[in-house]
């Protein structure tokens, strides 16, 4: 039995006393339970004082993204080494946004996801197609593309522990959702995608994740999916109350 994880990227937004004060709320009440895990994605500048604050609890602490190199003359980026001193356990990997906007790309992505591993960081990586890509019948082949480039080289053990959100790109900060039943063939077919390339066993472990406009109002029917195991959610992270009930919906 997978358990769900609840991840909330809140992208280049709040200032350090907003997300002090996220978390402080949090912490008290995200519930005891191993069922689910809850994981704030948090900008750089906050990593430090957020990794603090949730010591001992039941809330994660992720990266937005990282380099691939350890250290060196790379001007503005943050290694992996940075974020595993500081006690960060998961990093967002090829967010749509990373590909669109920062020229990210799946070499760089499958790059990133061997540099988590080796810093004991857990990967999220993003997959997910374009409204055309949509259109054009692509987006099975497409994303089947993306999960074996991210995935190439690393061990069973290792995909096993990997987290794939599959975010459908038109249905980010959009308001439009992916229906359950369509965001889960999709997630299906990941798995199968993953089974093909490693084994069944391994497959069955990955926790594949929705992402595009979840909201309260549709986290317990994307849930209720057999192969959506969670959510990385936008907008509706970024309130403690809100991101709770997204929590709870997991339990
Ligand atoms: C969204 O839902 O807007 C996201 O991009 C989550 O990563």
């Amino acid at each position: 039995m997978r358990k769900k994880v609840i991840a909330g990227n809140w992208k280049m937004n709040k200032v350090l006393s907003e997300a002090n004060g996220f978390v402080d709320e949090v912490v008290g009440s995200v519930p005891d339970s191993d069922q689910v895990e809850a994981i704030v994605c948090a900008p750089f500048p906050y990593l430090s004082s957020l990794v603090e604050k949730t010591n001992g609890t039941k809330v994660h602490v992720a990266a937005q993204n990282m380099h691939f190199e350890e250290n060196g003359a790379f001007t503005g980026e943050v290694s992996p080494v940075m974020l595993q001193d500081l006690g960060v356990t998961h990093v967002v990997l090829g967010h749509s946004e990373r590909r669109e906007l920062f020229a990210e790309t799946d070499e760089t992505v499958n790059k990133k996801t061997h540099a988590a591993f080796k810093h004991e960081l857990t990967p999220i990586v993003c997959v997910g197609e374009t409204l055309e890509q949509r259109e054009a019948n692509q987006t099975m082949d497409h994303v089947a593309s993306q999960v074996k480039k991210a995935l190439e080289g690393l061990s069973n053990e290792q995909v096993a522990n990997t987290i794939i959100a599959y975010e459908p790109i038109w249905a980010i900060g959009t308001g439009k959702t992916a229906s359950s039943e369509d965001a889960n063939e999709v997630c299906a077919h990941i798995r199968q995608v993953i089974k093909e390339v490693t084994t069944e066993d391994t497959s069955e472990k990955v926790v594949i994740q929705y992402g595009g406009s979840v909201k309260p109002s549709n986290i317990e029917e994307l849930l209720a999916q057999s192969d959506i195991d969670g959510a990385l959610v936008g907008g509706a992270s970024l309130e403690a109350d809100s991101f709770l009930q997204l929590v709870e919906a997991g339990t």
